[in-house]
């Protein structure tokens, strides 16, 4: 293929189709170029972006200072491995656990990465410090929760399309239903149980909130019975629900903490999980790692990340963003059958289509909103996650909500 030849969308999907898994099923859009809020298609055609890459590009798209810090970086050093020092990772290290307020870090690559590693520290710590008997530790799980595709990560998975024929699964591990204090305070009768981990809003499920109290009531459950509260804010976190961390919304600090996506603004494969000293250091050398996590290519980008959403002040902007989106949708609500409901804290928020979760209601809405200038997309079925980046304006708000409630009004089935 001569690089001057011109590949259309359509010859793009065509190559993905013919040499690619298809383990995906995209939107028919092939974006060439994004900008802040914008994205831009092979053909120029531009749109809003209103899935973020599922909250990973909060900082909105090639944030140039975010960019400067990843190409200067990258003309010096990009990776050492673990097996020596660099001069980034001690500074990157000593930023992130003052950012968050935690003790030590452990930094890893993707948020399935920070998951793993979160249930080896739950489980390490179970054994040497609460005295769990080997290999009895049970680490108990929300249903439809998501946090990633690994063999353990499904294994905690109510979805049967993620579970099935991957079999067998994890030992180990308990769901309860989300949101359910009685079924959490039953599961913590096994003196076994060393940990409960959830996402503070369940974001692949469909935006669930749970009812006010949720978080702090099951974090307090948790201490009473010296079980580690875990949350995954791979998704939440970084200022999506309008404060830093979704758990701050019930003032929770929890146990472990996971983070990912947005923690580069979407520039680069960036994880990290915090906690204190007592867990972090149950972990000794040789006991866990990978080739590129904390390489200095990585922090910087990081550290770019999370100056940006500080100075930008993007919790705050996501949080008055994000009532500005709920209160043009709920007045859209009431206007048309279509729509059952709108959900969501900051900005991740959701619409609900009034049709079943089997129905293609939500993927053609999304079609048609595709045609108009804005990117989304279902989650489960019925349900439509909205999540622009933190950096949206509220003109840009407005006009987005304009082309939201034109297309649902002139939505043809
Ligand atoms: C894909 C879903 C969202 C996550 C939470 C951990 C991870 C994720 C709360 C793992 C990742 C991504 C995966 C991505 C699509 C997206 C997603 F649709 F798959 F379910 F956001 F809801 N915890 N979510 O949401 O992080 O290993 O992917 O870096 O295409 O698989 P990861």
């Amino acid at each position: 293929m001569t690089t001057a030849t011109f590949l259309s969308s359509a010859d793009l999907i065509a190559l993905e189709d013919q040499y690619g898994a298809h383990n995906y099923h995209p939107l028919p859009v092939v974006l060439a170029r994004g900008q802040g809020v914008h994205l831009w298609d092979v053909e120029g055609r531009r749109y809003f972006d209103f899935l973020s890459a599922y909250s990973a590009v909060n900082q909105g798209h090639c944030h140039p200072r975010i960019i400067a810090a990843l190409t200067e970086q990258a003309q010096r050093l990009t990776l050492t491995s673990r097996a020596f020092h660099n001069d980034v990772l001690g500074r990157y290290e000593q930023f992130i656990t003052e950012f968050f307020g935690f003790d030590r870090v452990l930094p890893m690559n993707t948020g399935v990465e920070g998951g793993e590693t979160a249930l080896k520290l739950c489980r390490k710590w179970a054994y040497e410090v609460k005295g769990v008997p080997a290999n009895q530790a049970k680490i108990v799980f929300a249903s439809r929760n998501f946090w990633g595709r690994t063999l353990a990560a499904i294994s905690s998975s109510t979805d049967p399309g993620s579970r099935r024929n991957f079999g067998p699964y994890m030992p180990g591990f308990e769901i309860i239903d989300y949101d359910d204090l009685s079924a959490l305070e039953q599961a913590l009768q096994d003196p076994h149980v060393a940990g409960f981990m959830l996402e503070p809003i369940q974001g692949e499920a469909g935006v669930v909130v749970p009812q006010p109290g949720y978080l702090r009531q099951a974090y307090q459950l948790c201490r009473a019975k010296n079980v580690l509260f875990i949350a995954d804010e791979v998704q939440t976190g970084i200022g999506r629900t309008g404060k830093l961390l979704a758990c701050e919304h019930e003032g929770v600090k929890p146990d472990i903490l996971i983070l990912g996506k947005a923690l580069s603004g979407g520039v680069y494969p960036v994880s990290a999980v915090l906690a204190r000293h007592e867990i972090m250091l149950t972990l000794r050398p040789g006991e866990h790692g990978s080739t590129f996590g904390g390489n200095p290519l990585a922090c910087e980008v990081a550290l770019a990340a999370l100056a940006v959403v500080r100075d930008e002040r993007l919790p705050e902007n996501a949080e008055r963003m994000g009532q500005v989106f709920r209160a043009r949708m709920a007045h859209l609500v009431a206007k048309t059958d279509l729509l059952t409901l709108v959900r969501g804290k900051g900005l991740l928020n959701a619409l609900v289509v009034n049709d079943g979760p089997d129905s293609h209601t939500a993927w053609n809405l999304c079609l048609q909103l595709m045609q108009n200038g804005l990117l989304a997309k279902p989650t489960h079925g019925n349900i439509i996650r909205f999540a622009p980046p933190l950096v949206i304006t509220e003109e840009q708000m407005h006009e987005c909500c304009d082309i939201i409630e034109r297309t649902v009004l002139g939505f043809k089935g």
